[in-house]
C-alpha cells in the first residue's frame, strides 16, 4: 500500500502550486479561489541511494520504488462542514490518507486574492482545524448511532468502540481533535474506522515570500504548542523551478541563496511525520524493491507490505543490514561474516534491512 497524504489549507493557499512542485505534474494553479474542482491524486517514488548500491551489489535487475500519493484537494473556508465552498465535497477523498500538509499561506503578495481579505496564517489555521473537527464530529455522531446498535448485543468491540466515540465526541465538542483520545485496546482500528481526520498526524507547510526559508515565528509557536512540525517552503517558486532542467534550477537556487529545495524539507517532514523506516527487498536478476514500515513493527508487518500471501504462510526471514550487504559483495559475502541472520515473525525491523522472506504457499 502506497502511502497517502492529503493536502488542506484555504482557497488560494499554495495547495496546488505546492502539489505540482512535488509532483512534477502541473495541476492547475491559477489567481483565483477554488481552482482545484477535481480531486488531484499523484503518485511521487521516494527514492533513496541505499538501495542503488543494494541493487548494484546483488545485480538486480530494476529498483522499483516505494510511492507517495499526495491527494490534492479544494481549498476549506468556514462553514465548510456546512456546506459552504467546494471543500467538504473533497473531504471524504482524504479521510483514508495516513497523514495531511496543512498550507497556510505567509507570504505577502498582494496580488494573490486571499478569501478572508488579509494575510493572517493563526486565523487560517485555526479556521482550518475548526472544519477539520467539524467534519470529525458529524461523522462521529453518525457512526455512533450504528455502533450503539451493535453493542447491544453485547460485543466488545462494538461496546469499548461507543464508549470511545463517546468520548469523541465530547472532545471534538469542546474543540479538541481526536488525537487527543486515547484508542481502546479491545477497538485498536476505532480511529481508521471512523477516517477522522483531526486523528491525522499535520505537517504545516509554511507558504512563504520567495527567497525566505524560515518558518515564520507565530507559525513556529503555534506549531511547537501542538506538538506538530512546520516547515517553509514557497510553493510558486518550487513549481517554477520544477518545471526547470535539473541543472538550471540548480543555479537558480543558488541565485536565491536557498540551500536546498524546500520539496526535501517538506517530503522529510512527512517521513518523519509518520515515523516510517525504510526496508528493501534484492536479488539476482530480479527488481530490487523499496519499502516503508511505521517504526517498532515486526518482520511479520514487514511481509504484509509485500504480499498478504507471503505474510500468511510466514516460515521465517533472512536479514542484512544495507550496509553490511555491500561490505560483503552480497549475500553469500554477509552469510560467510555472519551478517546475515535469521530471525522470526516477531523480529522488529530496522532502518535499512534488506529481508528474504521463506514462507510456505
Ligand atoms: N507570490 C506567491 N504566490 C503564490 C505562492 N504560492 C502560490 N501562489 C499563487 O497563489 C495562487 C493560488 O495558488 P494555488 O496553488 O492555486 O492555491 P490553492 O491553495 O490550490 O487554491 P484552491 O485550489 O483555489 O483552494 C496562484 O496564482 C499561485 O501562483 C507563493 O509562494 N508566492
Ligand atoms: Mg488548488
Amino acid at each position: 500500500m502506497p502511502m497517502k497524504v492529503g493536502i488542506v489549507g484555504m482557497p488560494n493557499a499554495g495547495k496546488s502550486s505546492l502539489f505540482s512542485a512535488l509532483t512534477g505534474v502541473a495541476a492547475e494553479a491559477a489567481n483565483y479561489p477554488f481552482t482545484t474542482i477535481e480531486p488531484n491524486v499523484a503518485v511521487v517514488p521516494v527514492e533513496d541511494d541505499r538501495m542503488r548500491r543494494v541493487a548494484d551489489t546483488v545485480r538486480a535487475s530494476k529498483v522499483v520504488w516505494d510511492t507517495i500519493a499526495f491527494h490534492d484537494i479544494a481549498g476549506l473556508v468556514a462553514g465548510a462542514h456546512r456546506g459552504e465552498g467546494l471543500g467538504n465535497q473533497f473531504l471524504a477523498n482524504i479521510r483514508e490518507t495516513d497523514a495531511l500538509l496543512h498550507v497556510v499561506r505567509a507570504h505577502t503578495d498582494a496580488g494573490i486574492v486571499h478569501s478572508e481579505g488579509s494575510v493572517d496564517p493563526l486565523r487560517d489555521i485555526e479556521t482550518i482545524e475548526t472544519e477539520l473537527m467539524y467534519a470529525d464530529l458529524e461523522q462521529a455522531q453518525r457512526r455512533l448511532e450504528r455502533v450503539v446498535r451493535q453493542a447491544r448485543g453485547g460485543d466488545r468491540h462494538a461496546i469499548a468502540e461507543q464508549r470511545w466515540l463517546e468520548q469523541v465526541v465530547a472532545a471534538l465538542s469542546a474543540g479538541r481533535p481526536v488525537r487527543t483520545v486515547p484508542v481502546p485496546d479491545e477497538a485498536p482500528d476505532a480511529a481508521t474506522l471512523l477516517g477522522s481526520l483531526t486523528s491525522k498526524p499535520v505537517l504545516l507547510v509554511a507558504n512563504v515570500d520567495e527567497g525566505d526559508a524560515e518558518v515564520p515565528a507565530a507559525i513556529a509557536a503555534y506549531a511547537a504548542s501542538q506538538g506538530a512540525r512546520a516547515v517553509a517552503v514557497s510553493a510558486r517558486l518550487e513549481a517554477e523551478l520544477g518545471a526547470l532542467e535539473a541543472g538550471e534550477a540548480a543555479e537558480m537556487r543558488a541565485d536565491l541563496g536557498l540551500a536546498e529545495s524546500g520539496l526535501q524539507a517538506v517530503v522529510r517532514g512527512a517521513f518523519e511525520l509518520l515515523d516510517l523506516i525504510a526496508f528493501f527487498t534484492a536479488g539476482e536478476d530480479k527488481p530490487a524493491q523499496t519499502w516503508h514500515l511505521r517504526r517498532g513493527l515486526s518482520a511479520w508487518h514487514a511481509a504484509g507490505q509485500i504480499h498478504s500471501d507471503i505474510q500468511r504462510g510466514f516460515v521465517r526471514a533472512e536479514v542484512v543490514s544495507w550496509e553490511a550487504l555491500v561490505q560483503f559483495g552480497g549475500y553469500a559475502g554477509a552469510r560467510e561474516h555472519a551478517a546475515l541472520r535469521l530471525e522470526g515473525r516477531d523480529y522488529v525491523m530496522a532502518d535499512g534491512d534488506v529481508i528474504t522472506i521463506k514462507f510456505t504457499p
